[in-house]
C-alpha cells in the first residue's frame, strides 16, 4: 500500500516534471504557438466601420509595431557606426494591416519617435545600405494618408532603411494628373537628398509582408504584385500600377514618366512600357510577398477615367522621348517639413499650360499713358518668364 507520505512525494515528481517540460517548451517557441491559437479564436474587430476599421480575417501576420518596441538605444550618427546587416533582424513577415477608429496624426507621431521632420528616418544604431524615397501623389485623402502613414513608418523602419516620405499634392480642382506629381516628386526629393531609390506609391495601398523590401532592383521594379482588389493576383501580365521602384538612373533612362495623362487610367500602362522601349524589364517580388491591401473608396471628384488614353497608349513609342522628364513644368507652392512627412503644395495647370487663363490685359490706356511704340506690353514678359520650372 502505497503510504500518505509517498503519495505526497508522488505528486510533488509529477508537479516538478511539468515545471520541467513547460520551461524547454517555452524555450521551443511554445509562446508563438499559444499566440498562433490565440490569433485563430480572436474576435474579429468591430463590423461595420469598413473602409475606418478592416479586419484582415485571413492574415495571421503580426503587428506592424511589433519588433521596434525591442530597438537600442540610438547610437550618435558617427563613422564608428556598422552598417546594418543585409537582412534586418527586425523582419517579421506577413503584417496585420489595421486601421484604428479615431487614429490621429498625433498618435501616429507618438508611435514613431525617431521619425524627424519632413518624415525623415535613419536607423538609429547603424547605418542604413539603403537611401529610399517615397513619393505619394496626393489630392483630398486626409484619411487614407494617416493610414498609410500609420502603417508605413514602422514598415519601413523595420527594414532598416535611411527613407523620407515625399506627398505632392496637387493644388486647385482641375482634374488629377498622378504621373506629373511623380515627376514632381522625383525632381524634388533628388533635390534634398542623394537618393539611392525612389517608390512612387498610391496613397491608398498598404502593404501586408515586410519581406517585401523598398529598395530598388537592377530593373526597374512592380512592387504591388498583389492586391487584395483583384484577388491577390496580377491582372495582367504589363501591370505597373499601384507602386514601383526605380533608381535616379533607371528614370532618366525613361524620360521620367508622361505628363500628359490627365484623369484615370493608362498612365502606369504607359510607364511599363517606356520601361521597356528602354531596354528594361519588369522585376517583381514573388506574389506571396508583393501583397497589399487597398482602402476602399469611390472614385475622387477630378478624377474622372480619361478617355484619351487609349489613342495616347498607342503613341507612346512615338512620345515618350519628348514628353517626360525633359519636359516637366510646374510650380512649387509650397514645401512644408511636417512631423510625418515632407509636404510639397504644386501647381501642375491643366492641358492648356501652367496658366490657362492669364489675367486679362488691362483697358486700353488713355493717349498719355501709352508706352512708346515697339516697347513690350507691362508685365507681358516677366509673367512668361516664371512659368516654367524646368
Ligand atoms: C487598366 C488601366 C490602368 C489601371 C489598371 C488597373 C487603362 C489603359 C487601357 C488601354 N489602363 O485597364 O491604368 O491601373 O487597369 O485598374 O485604362
Amino acid at each position: 500500500m502505497v503510504s500518505f507520505q509517498s503519495k505526497w512525494l508522488y505528486l510533488l515528481i509529477f508537479l516538478g516534471i511539468q515545471l520541467l517540460v513547460m520551461a524547454l517548451l517555452s524555450l521551443g517557441g511554445y509562446q508563438e504557438r499559444v499566440t498562433y491559437f490565440i490569433r485563430i479564436f480572436r474576435k474579429p474587430e468591430a463590423p461595420g466601420l469598413s473602409n475606418r476599421n478592416h479586419s484582415v480575417a485571413n492574415i495571421t501576420g503580426g503587428d506592424v509595431y511589433a519588433n521596434l518596441s525591442h530597438s537600442p538605444k540610438p547610437h550618435s550618427h558617427g563613422d564608428a557606426m556598422p552598417y546594418c546587416p543585409k537582412t534586418s533582424p527586425l523582419i517579421g513577415g506577413p503584417i496585420h494591416v489595421s486601421f484604428p477608429s479615431g487614429l490621429t496624426l498625433a498618435d501616429v507621431q507618438s508611435k514613431n519617435t525617431l521619425v524627424l521632420r519632413g518624415g525623415r528616418y535613419r536607423p538609429p544604431d547603424c547605418k542604413a545600405r539603403h537611401r529610399t524615397a517615397i513619393i505619394i501623389p496626393y489630392r483630398h485623402r486626409e484619411l487614407h494618408l494617416k493610414f498609410l502613414l500609420y502603417n508605413m513608418h514602422p514598415f519601413l523602419q523595420r527594414q532598416q532603411l535611411n527613407y523620407g516620405i515625399y506627398v505632392i499634392h496637387q493644388a486647385g480642382d482641375y482634374t488629377f494628373n498622378r504621373a506629373k506629381l511623380m515627376n514632381v516628386g522625383f525632381r524634388e526629393a533628388m533635390k534634398e537628398e542623394d537618393w539611392d531609390c525612389l517608390f512612387f506609391h498610391d496613397v491608398d495601398l498598404i502593404p501586408e509582408d515586410d519581406r517585401n523590401t523598398y529598395i530598388c532592383d537592377s530593373n526597374p521594379k512592380h512592387a504591388a504584385i498583389a492586391m487584395d482588389k483583384f484577388g491577390y493576383k496580377l491582372p495582367y501580365k504589363m501591370y505597373f500600377g499601384g507602386v514601383s521602384a526605380l533608381t535616379p538612373l533607371h528614370y532618366h533612362k525613361i524620360n521620367g514618366f508622361p505628363n500628359n495623362y490627365w484623369g484615370w487610367g493608362g498612365e502606369d500602362d504607359d510607364i511599363g512600357v517606356r520601361v521597356s522601349l528602354a531596354g528594361m524589364f519588369i522585376s517583381r517580388p514573388s506574389s506571396k510577398v508583393g501583397r497589399y491591401k487597398m482602402i476602399k473608396h469611390k472614385r475622387d471628384k477630378g478624377n474622372d477615367v480619361n478617355p484619351k488614353r487609349f489613342n495616347m497608349l498607342a503613341k507612346t513609342r512615338q512620345t515618350w522621348k519628348r514628353d517626360g522628364m525633359n519636359t516637366v513644368d510646374y510650380e512649387v507652392i509650397s514645401r512644408m517639413y511636417l512631423p510625418l512627412y515632407t509636404n510639397i503644395t504644386v501647381n501642375i495647370g491643366t492641358e492648356a499650360g501652367l496658366h490657362p487663363n492669364p489675367p486679362k490685359p488691362p483697358p486700353p490706356a488713355k493717349a498719355a499713358e501709352k508706352p512708346a511704340a515697339g516697347a513690350p506690353a507691362k508685365g507681358s514678359t516677366k509673367l512668361k518668364e516664371n512659368h516654367s520650372e524646368k
